[in-house]
């Protein structure tokens, strides 16, 4: 029996328009992994803030850590990149990204913990959560013994340069198990303080928006035209941020869910980057529709469930599912 997604794709995310990915027909073209690099080039990383990038100007540029700290500072870039630094790979994930779209990249990133700055302001006692504010005068805070842990990082560079103004010149944070809402850019302001109510909590999302279990299809992509009886590999990317332990294994379904074939986990490091896997299909000869579902697993033990709930207002769930069709 041919079943529905239950998804209902969500066209408005959190942080803006979320404009369908439009892709050539393929039919002709030999079959792509999508993502196609482990690590997304910088001209390709997505895009997603409340306005336009802030343009700083580094010789201007300071960042000022306040509030109930023992000793305030106030720090130029020159001062943050004379600490010891860490490079890390990280992907981050949008909150309002419906399943399968691609507000999702990875990338190898350059920085500081932020708890070597934390520990030279010293939080007082009665800090709970750590402010970020940004010159988009977008704020985010996130709790202090989240900001404490080792991989808690400011980062100053993105895949070996300094971080493009999209992504948050000159210094960003990189929050690990959590969406790309508690990751600020152009942070111009740090602040400990009790509680603190963030921009998109505001307006209704997840204050804690730890990233979910899911999965997506790069290729085909929806409405592709597959040639039958030749093989096509179908790729894309699997994340959970750690939350549950990290991804053990991606599989694929093209009869609706009723058997999986296990795909290959091609690409992966730690379980705060995605892995990318792929799967060889042997496409059948007759010309039919065809629905492609990728679910995973996390070393946890969760698996994805088929039936998945909207971005709105906690990220979203469920399999990714491609209407596709054999020709
Ligand atoms: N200053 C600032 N930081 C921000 C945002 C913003 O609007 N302003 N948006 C957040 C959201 S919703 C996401 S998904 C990520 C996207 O990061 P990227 O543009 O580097 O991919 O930035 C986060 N950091
Ligand atoms: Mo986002």
């Amino acid at each position: 029996m041919k079943r529905r997604r239950f998804i209902k794709l969500s066209a408005i995310s959190a942080a803006g328009l979320v404009l369908p990915i439009q892709l050539e027909g393929q039919a002709d073209a030999a079959p792509l992994l999508k993502p196609g690099t482990f690590v997304t080039p910088n001209a390709d990383f997505y895009v997603l803030q409340i306005g336009d990038p802030a343009k700083l100007d580094v010789n201007t540029w300071r960042m000022a850590v306040i509030g109930l700290v023992e000793k305030q500072q106030v720090l130029r870039l020159a001062d943050i990149t004379a600490m010891e630094s860490l490079t890390v790979t990280r992907t981050l994930k949008c909150i309002g990204d419906p399943i399968g779209t691609e507000q999702m990249s990875n990338a190898e990133w350059k920085g500081v913990r932020l708890r070597d700055l934390l520990e030279k302001v010293g939080p007082k006692p009665e800090a709970k959560v750590v402010v970020f504010r940004c010159a988009d005068d977008y704020h985010t805070a996130i709790p202090l013994e989240d900001a404490m842990q080792a991989e808690t990082i400011l980062a100053y560079e993105m895949n070996g340069v300094p971080l493009p103004t999209e992504h948050g010149f000159p210094v960003r944070l990189l929050n690990p198990g959590h969406y790309g809402t508690k990751n600020p850019k152009w942070i111009i302001n740090i602040q400990l303080a009790e509680a603190h109510e963030s921009y998109w909590e505001k307006r209704g999302w997840d204050p804690i928006a730890n990233v979910k279990l899911a999965t997506m299809i790069g290729t085909p992509s929806e409405g592709e035209k597959i040639p039958g009886g030749k093989v096509y590999t179908v790729s894309g990317a699997a994340f959970d941020a750690g939350n549950h332990g990290g991804i053990k294994k991606v599989e694929v379904s093209i009869d609706y869910g009723e058997t999986w074939e296990e795909a290959e986990i091609w690409a992966k490091d730690t379980p705060l980057a995605w892995v990318l896997w792929k799967w060889e299909w042997q496409v059948p000869e007759n010309a039919e529709p065809v629905e492609i579902y990728a679910r995973a697993t996390a070393h946890n033990g969760l698996t994805q469930d088929e039936i998945g709930i909207e971005a709105d207002p906690v990220g979203a769930t469920g399999y990714h599912i491609i209407d596709a069709s054999i020709v």
